[in-house]
């Protein structure tokens, strides 16, 4: 038995024994704990994704009476059509041929739960896969998000508050996105639907560090569990982009030195391995804490995840599943893997 449907058979307890877990961390420290949905909801975000690796995997065990190198062949470009990345590619369907080797496996037919199982180990090796948010009870939160135009950021902000509104946070937005047009208004309209409180600029252009300023402050004084910063996300001028995110840190520090407790980069899923190499300036601007990966219902590359774990090596903290306010999810690896191989037969 694979590892992964080893682990599917055990879900059932773990899902008990992460609730005991829970229970027990909730009374032990006070550290917040994202809650898992349902797998529905990654089902349905996910089809495209499924769709595609699965019908292209069905297909080339069709084609081939036989285990080869040119079916070897074949399922790296299915991989690299599904964004997993050159990388991840090579080292899963090695990973694939070994293991085929190993159990003398010539029937193409035969072999999808190992293709299963080798995707789902190479994710977790050597893989820092806690989705927590590093968001504790007695202080004010600080959380900065940061990324390239137009990926995601601002409706992610209004998940996000939706979810931690839903357990009973006292949320805080701040507009610190003073450059694209219609953005503070953008988030407004956010805050109002959310009914949670905004601190926003005078005037389009001013300074984001000084809107920060006032967000934190009044997040301190007025006791908000959690403050969501916005950003711009413009990077045609990388020193104006690193001074801006420098001094962002440096104001939020003076309030708090633990301070941002979480800086999260939103990533969308659609841009390919173009966008990912885009994004990695943020990467080389500051230390990231997660992922926020967007869009993942408008791809059939869901392999992305695989690329973004080669190249960033952070851990994906939620995705997008859709353009509504409850379409962010915890990241959860089991329910991914289901989702993205439900057409196959494991
Ligand atoms: N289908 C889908 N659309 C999404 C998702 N997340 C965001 N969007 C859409 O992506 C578009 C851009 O989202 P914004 O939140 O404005 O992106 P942004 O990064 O704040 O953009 P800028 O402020 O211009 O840098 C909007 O139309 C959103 O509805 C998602 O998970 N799925
Ligand atoms: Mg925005």
């Amino acid at each position: 038995m694979g590892l992964f449907k080893k682990f599917i058979d055990k879900i059932k307890n773990k899902k008990l024994a992460k609730k005991i877990e829970e229970k027990n961390i909730e009374n032990k420290s006070k550290i917040y704990k994202v809650k898992n949905l349902e797998q529905d909801k990654f089902d349905k975000g996910l089809k495209k994704s499924s769709n595609k690796l699965s019908i292209a995997i069905k297909e080339i065990a069709k084609k081939y009476f036989e285990v080869n190198e040119e079916f070897f062949e074949n399922l790296e470009e299915v991989f690299i059509l599904s964004d997993f990345g050159v990388s991840a590619t090579n080292k899963i369907v090695n990973a694939i041929r070994e293991e085929i080797k190993f159990q003398a496996i010539k029937d193409p037919k035969l072999i999808e739960s190992i293709i299963i199982d080798k995707i789902f180990v190479y994710y977790i090796q050597n893989t820092d896969v806690d989705i927590n948010l590093n968001l504790e009870c007695d202080r004010t939160n600080i959380i900065l998000v940061s990324g390239v135009n137009g990926v995601g950021k601002t409706t992610s902000i209004a998940k996000l508050a939706n979810i931690l509104k839903k357990d009973n946070k006292k949320v805080l937005l701040v507009a610190a996105d003073t450059f694209r047009a219609g953005a503070i208004e953008q988030l407004e309209i956010w805050s109002e639907r959310l009914k949670v409180e905004i601190v926003k600029p005078e005037k389009y252009g001013q300074d984001p560090s000084s809107v920060i300023y006032k967000g934190i402050k009044k997040g301190k004084d007025e006791n908000f569990d959690v403050v969501i910063c916005d950003t711009s996300g413009r990077l045609e001028n990388k020193n104006n982009l690193m001074e801006e995110l420098k001094k962002m840190n440096k104001v939020i520090k003076n309030f708090d030195s633990s301070a941002p407790h979480e800086k999260l980069l939103v990533l969308d899923a659609t841009t390919g391995q173009s966008g990912l190499n885009q994004a990695k300036v943020f990467k080389e601007i500051g230390d990231i804490s997660g992922i926020i990966l967007t869009k993942m219902d408008g791809t059939s590359k869901g392999g992305i995840i695989l690329a973004i774990k080669d190249i960033f090596d952070i851990p994906v903290k939620f995705i997008g599943l859709g353009e509504s306010l409850d379409d962010l999810a915890p990241f959860d690896l089991e329910m991914f893997i289901t989702a993205i191989t439900k057409d196959l037969d494991i």
